[in-house]
């Protein structure tokens, strides 16, 4: 087991992307703010619908100089979906091929995940804010294990009556009643905020929607464009408090979308809103559709900007962690800082799929980008696709072997104390 950590460690040794000097703790000592946008593809970004923008407050972020942001970002979630999408940003190892990894692994792995490292490395408090309970998805157990110092889950808030949906606090109300457990936070704070307004079936109570949404004929696809609209204007609000609260200057907000919202069954239906002719819809479209947004908003910057290069949410921890000035290099890590020149573009699908800025691969059938058709490459053109899927390949299993083989409890990065899950007791909340 331990030679398979040696070439665990080689392989991202060797994979390391080193920080832009430029960009390299930009952020340091600031609260770090996460919101995890449920369910938000990239294609609501500058959206209309009837005229009216879906999500115009993050459009104005999205596009502010305050912010860098993506636009060929793509989310990489298996079985595990949310679960997945928050194991890669926390740790920058990969979900599993089958199942969740918070779910079967998460009670008893060792994690050396953002909550630990940075307070150990930067004196960080941590906390999450979840309308949901906090058993869904095992967070309760992979909190503890990560590191998470509080978890303020739909226990500490009135979820009764018309305040809740299906998966919990609605999503102005989570934002508002977290305020009194946020302000008590020691800074510099590492905090995240899961909605979940805009999930599956995207129901909203007719008083929380007044937006006029696209007629497609398909409820999932009319309402998910009204919750959409209901999560921009939470996160609206929630800025007006950072904003008043001063909470704002100091802080950077990482914002993302942790998959689809729209299954590629539905996406014809989609294509309709989007105006495409759906009889013109693909797999190589279902494929593009797996952007996601992410954006680093720093209120008060100056230098933000829309970037193009390709990246996924394995790539989000080490590009955090070098914007705050810490070192990613000790740690294993399978994604690379999205900012560094030797970032590595090719972003993999958990089934072994991928896309890169030149083509997209899926089910070893290969896609030009350009001209969205199949191709069949030869030569050098055949030898780097071959390449790309081996090293495709070797990254997924050998973060599986990793994971599946709590192989971290044999790694000791320099300076790293193993987390104790007995050190936190969610119950008693803050005292
Ligand atoms: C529920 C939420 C939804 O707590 O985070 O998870 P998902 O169904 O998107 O995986
Ligand atoms: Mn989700």
């Amino acid at each position: 087991k331990k030679s398979e950590l040696t070439s665990i460690e080689a392989f991202t040794d060797k994979h390391y992307a080193k920080p832009d000097p430029k960009l390299y703790g930009i952020a340091k000592h600031k609260n770090v703010i996460v919101i995890h946008l449920e369910s938000f593809q990239q294609f609501l970004i500058g959206k209309k619908v009837n005229g009216q923008e879906v999500t115009p407050f993050l459009n104005k972020l999205y596009r502010s100089q305050s912010t860098y942001s993506f636009d060929n970002f793509f989310h990489q979630v298996g079985q595990g979906k949310t679960s997945d999408a928050e194991n890669m940003l926390e740790t920058s190892t990969y979900g599993l091929p089958q199942g969740s990894l918070f779910a079967s692994l998460g009670s008893d792995n060792t994690f050396q995940a953002a909550p630990a490292i940075l307070n150990q490395r930067a004196g960080y408090t941590s906390a999450v804010f979840h309308g949901n309970v906090a058993s869904f998805w095992n967070r309760n157990n992979v909190y503890k294990n990560m590191g998470y110092q509080y978890f303020f889950d739909a226990s500490y808030y009135d979820t009764s009556g018309d305040k809740a949906t299906g998966y919990g606090l609605k999503d102005k109300l989570l934002f508002k009643d977290s305020v009194s457990y946020l302000q008590r936070l020691q800074q510099p704070f590492y905090v995240k905020y899961i909605t979940v307004s805009n999930h599956f079936p995207y129901s909203l109570d007719s008083e929380d929607t007044s937006f006029k949404t696209t007629d497609t004929g398909d409820s999932t696809v009319d309402n998910y464009f009204q919750t959409a609209h209901y999560l921009d204007q939470s996160v609206q609000e929630f800025y007006q408090y950072l904003n008043k609260s001063g909470l704002a200057k100091n802080s950077i907000v990482m914002l993302y979308g942790d998959h689809y919202g729209i299954s590629d069954s539905e996406n014809k239906s989609l294509a309709k809103a989007l105006n495409v002719d759906p009889d013109d819809w693909t797999d190589y479209d279902n494929a593009q559709l797996q952007r996601v947004p992410l954006m680093f908003n720093m209120p008060g910057y100056k230098k933000g900007r829309v970037e193009h290069q390709y990246g996924g949410e394995i790539d989000v921890l080490p590009t955090l962690l070098h914007l705050l000035g810490i070192s990613s290099k000790r740690y294993i890590q399978f994604g690379t800082d999205l900012f560094s020149k030797q970032h590595d573009q090719v972003v993999a699908f958990r089934n072994k799929d991928w896309v890169d800025p030149d083509y997209t691969s899926l089910s070893g059938t290969i896609y030009s980008n350009k001209t969205k058709q199949e191709i069949h490459p030869k030569g050098k053109q055949e030898k780097q696709i071959k390449a790309d899927q081996k090293k495709v390949n070797t990254e997924l299993s050998l973060s599986d072997s990793l994971n599946e083989k709590n192989l971290l409890r044999f790694y000791h990065p320099k300076g790293f104390k193993a987390v104790n899950a007995g050190d936190y007791n969610y119950a008693n909340g803050l005292d």
